[in-house]
């Protein structure tokens, strides 16, 4: 097995460009398709400065890690999302990524910051957990990339991720998520611009990066993922693929390239967008979607947090004098 570039030992096959490819030309490679990605679909302007949200999985780390290397500003948002044998492990890949390379890093912990976790969350409000995860996300990195004047919010979606949700998609003719199903959605009514830079690249590609940069991730999904559609979807999307290699992406580029304009709204049928009486977020009613949520499962904004009484002279050392 040789390198397509430079005929020396290849580490890894992709089969769906029907090639191989020796250690430095594979990362090479993934940087090239992050760059054409933000090319072709105008995702970022040089100089940007972008929030990446990261999970400490591969897709996300990885993501983080091309973005710096292709030479824009980015920084990192960890959300905690509270679940045991989860969270506080992928917290700890996310902060030792960030640290080893000197890059910033803010954590948001939900059960700290917002008093409840996904868990209780979806038990309480009756949603499945991915919907008051999704949800919440949405909300807290909207409103950070807003507070730090970003301009761009950067996610590890991967072309495995965009097919298998596209499939998801057309099997139930979902118009207007498909409208959304873009690499790129811009900014407007006090949202931040959403990108996905990894798109052309699949999930494999994305541990092999991993693995070849010597970046440490988080293996094991969210245990909410079990029972999730979408890993069915990549599942039937797999086994196409093995027999077809190059199908996702025809799938997923061809829908771009010919379909996605047709379900786009017509401007009157957008709602009208004011702003949240509680938390200042865009919100079509009084009252954001985040709020209620926060209101049917007892959590707070970080500003309800009642202030903690400070008690000098207890635990305080005396002043030396
Ligand atoms: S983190 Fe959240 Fe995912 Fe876990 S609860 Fe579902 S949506 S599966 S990417
Ligand atoms: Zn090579
Ligand atoms: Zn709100």
């Amino acid at each position: 097995m040789k390198c397509r570039v430079c005929r020396g030992p290849a580490v890894i096959d992709v089969r769906r460009h029907n090639a191989n490819f020796c250690a430095e030309h594979f990362l090479r490679l993934c940087r090239d398709q992050v760059a054409r990605a933000i090319g072709d679909h105008e995702m970022l302007d040089p100089g940007d400065r972008v929030l990446v949200a990261v999970s400490g999985g591969k897709d996300s780390l990885a993501v983080w890690d091309i973005l710096v290397e292709l030479g824009y500003r980015a920084d990192g948002l960890y959300l905690g999302l509270g679940i045991d044998g989860y969270s506080p492990e992928s917290e700890a890949f996310a902060r030792a990524f960030a640290d080893e390379r000197g890059l910033s890093l803010e954590v948001v912990d939900l059960p700290t910051d917002y008093g409840y976790d996904i868990r209780n969350a979806a038990r309480t409000a009756k949603r499945v957990p991915c919907s008051a995860c999704g949800l919440s996300k949405r909300h807290i990195f909207d409103e950070a990339a807003r507070r730090g004047a970003y301009g761009a919010v950067a996610t590890g979606h991967n072309l495995d991720d965009e097919a298998a949700v596209l499939l998801g998609n057309v099997l139930r003719w979902q118009g207007e998520y498909l409208a959304r199903q873009r690499p790129v959605l811009p900014a407007g009514d006090g949202f931040p611009r959403k990108v996905k830079p990894l798109v052309r690249l699949g999930e494999r590609e994305m541990a092999a990066y991993c693995v070849l940069r010597g970046i440490d991730y988080m293996v094991e999904e969210c245990p909410m993922a079990a029972g999730n559609k979408h890993i069915g979807y990549k599942e039937a999307l797999n086994s196409i693929e093995e027999r077809s290699p190059g199908t996702k992406q025809a799938f997923y580029f061809g829908f771009l390239d010919r379909a996605v304009d047709r379900f786009a709204p017509d401007d009157d049928e957008r709602p009208a967008i004011g702003r949240c009486v509680r938390c200042g977020a865009p919100a079509g009613g009084e009252v954001c979607a985040f709020c209620h949520l926060l209101e049917r499962i007892g959590g707070h904004l970080p500003s309800d947090v009642p202030d903690v009484p400070v008690h000098l002279g207890r635990g305080v050392p005396e002043a030396s004098s």
